[in-house]
């Protein structure tokens, strides 16, 4: 599977596991795991060329590490991003510095009127760093990057959770706690 193949396999993966199981009249349970043998058997009956080799490969290759097995290697699930109701069971962790938020300018004046807000996904995305932040901003145009003084939250009450794979996720963001560093 060549750089190209692995990338239209990881979106298309991330439609059915984050968004869209139905697609491909898959079902989640409720943790967002899907049995590997029946994501491979629907996928292809979709069109979509899946087999375990493939799904090994992009679970170990991905940029970002969307993706994982559960222990046995029997279920699949993303990591984060999903707009779907899914229980993740994610320990609430503690942030010990400020987090990072990538986004473009025209979404500036609704942040700084409501705080960083889900939108369409489950949680809030934050960054560990401004490099990682750039990166997600750039998707949508040039990037702008907020800093969250995450610390304070927690001092305030305020819940954090970090995916498997690397991502801080909460709830809203109030603007009380953003720079908006311009
Ligand atoms: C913006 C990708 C108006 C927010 C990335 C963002 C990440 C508001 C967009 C992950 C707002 C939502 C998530 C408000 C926030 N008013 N706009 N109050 N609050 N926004 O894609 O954080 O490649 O749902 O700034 O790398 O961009 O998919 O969130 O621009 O980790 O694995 O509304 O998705 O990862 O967009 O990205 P998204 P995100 P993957």
């Amino acid at each position: 599977m060549n750089e190209k193949e692995a990338k239209e396999t990881s979106k298309f993966l991330s439609l059915i596991l984050r968004h869209a199981p139905e697609t491909i009249q898959l079902q989640l349970d409720e943790n967002g795991w899907a049995s590997v043998n029946e994501l491979i058997t629907k996928s292809n009956q979709f069109g979509r060329e899946l087999d375990e080799e493939i799904l090994d490969y992009i679970v170990e290759n991905n940029d970002k590490k969307r993706f994982a097995f559960s222990g046995d290697k029997t279920k699949i699930r993303a990591s984060q991003g999903h707009s779907i109701e899914v229980e993740l069971d994610l320990k609430e962790v503690y942030p010990e510095h400020f987090l990072y938020h990538g986004t473009v300018a025209k979404f500036l004046e609704a942040i700084q009127k409501e705080g960083l807000q889900k939108v369409s996904r489950q949680y809030v995305h934050l960054s560990k760093d401004e490099e990682t932040a750039i990166k997600v901003g750039s998707r949508r145009g040039k990037p702008i990057i907020l800093s969250i003084d995450a610390p304070k939250m927690v001092t305030d009450g305020y819940s954090f959770y970090l995916s498997e794979n690397g991502v801080w996720l909460t709830d809203h963001v109030p603007v009380e706690y953003i720079k908006f560093l311009m």
